[in-house]
């Protein structure tokens, strides 16, 4: 029996020597030590044993099964460790490389500039109003009281869909809309693209950007206008910023006015970016034509309104000097990221 026990823990000890999986650890488990195991066979036969063999085999079974349970301990670690390296390899994280670098985008110059605007607009009490790119004659045209044989609404002028139906010219036709839905107070901005049929050079292309504003109440007079734009500009370009009215025509406004600003390179003096004049023109403006206001379903003879219109590139060419509209339409990443 002692020379039993001893194979077996031989045996246990040469198949411990084989294994490469822990399934394979609990192969072995069964096959000494389980219920049905090489041990528990040998320990079976012990009754047959004198009383004097008794103790000292069950000693030594004993030993055998701590040795076998030892060595199948320590196997299992060995096989973790391994697993663990083998994982801790493959998976190598060096945390020394440097990360990936996404390339970070900025706003549009155009962008930049008429958020600008909006935020000076609205902190000013005024809302924005958005719409069609594409809109009815009438609302580009009819309801702001430029006729049928008005040059602006040639062919030659304006993008036509079909005879009711044009690419805007000017942001306008949404001032309309809303006048339409609303009555007084209304307090507006439309900023927006607008489009004509313009040949492409450096200060004309057939897109572009308008942001017109509108104020219809009780009482608006060309008092609220001017103080109003005055107002505007200075939180633009800065309180030594002075400002003249010219008298001019729209359709849509009468009286019609434009507004220059003194030069903000020269202060007045006469310089390239001001072409020697001292005055910039920065918008167009006026009083709402009691006929639009009635196009809309506005009592003129209550309420009065004061409307502008300021062309978005030509300010953003200004502020950073950009010589060529093109720019602003190509998406070349050179020229924006120079802002
Ligand atoms: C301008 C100049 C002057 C204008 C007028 C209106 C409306 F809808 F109230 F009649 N909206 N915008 C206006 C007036 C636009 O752009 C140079």
């Amino acid at each position: 029996m002692k020379q039993q026990l001893e194979q077996i823990r031989q045996a246990a000890e040469e198949n411990l020597k084989s294994i490469d999986s822990i399934a394979d650890l609990e192969e072995i488990r069964v096959k000494f030590l389980g219920k049905k195991g090489e041990l528990t066979s040998v320990l079976r036969g012990m009754g047959q044993l004198s009383a004097e063999e008794r103790p000292q085999i069950g000693q030594l079974a004993n030993q055998v099964r701590s040795f076998i349970e030892e060595e199948l301990e320590k196997a299992k670690n060995k096989l973790q460790q391994a697993e663990l390296e083998k994982k801790l390899s493959s998976e190598t994280l060096d945390v020394t490389i440097p990360g990936k670098q996404w390339p970070v985008g900025k706003t549009h110059p155009l962008t930049t500039v008429l958020d600008e605007l909006k935020s000076i607009f609205i902190g000013m009490g005024f809302s924005i109003a958005e719409g069609p790119e594409v809109e009815y004659d009438y609302y580009n045209f009819e309801a702001l009281n430029l006729p049928k044989n008005h040059p602006a609404r040639d062919t030659q002028d304006t993008f036509y869909v079909n005879d009711n139906i044009v690419l805007r010219t000017q942001t306008s036709p949404m001032q309309v809309r809303v006048m339409e839905k609303q009555q007084p107070p209304i307090r507006i901005i439309a900023p927006g693209r607008v489009f004509r049929s313009d040949a492409v050079d450096a200060t004309h292309s057939p897109v572009f950007h308008q942001i017109e504003g509108l104020v219809v109440d009780k009482g608006i007079t060309m008092g609220d206008l001017k103080g109003t734009l005055e107002v505007f500009v200075k939180k633009l370009y800065g309180d030594e910023v002075k400002v003249r009215f010219r008298p001019h025509h729209f359709p849509f406004t009468e009286p019609s006015a434009e507004m220059d600003i003194s030069c903000f390179v020269c202060g007045g003096e006469g310089c390239r970016v001001c072409k020697g004049e001292g005055w910039i023109e920065i918008l167009g403006c006026g009083m709402v034509h009691p006929k639009v206001l009635k196009n809309c379903g506005i009592d003129p003879e209550i309420y009065s309104g004061f409307a502008f219109g300021i062309g978005l590139e030509r300010i953003v060419m200004r502020r950073y000097d950009i010589d060529d509209l093109r720019l602003f339409f190509e998406n070349d990443v050179r020229f924006l990221k120079q802002f």
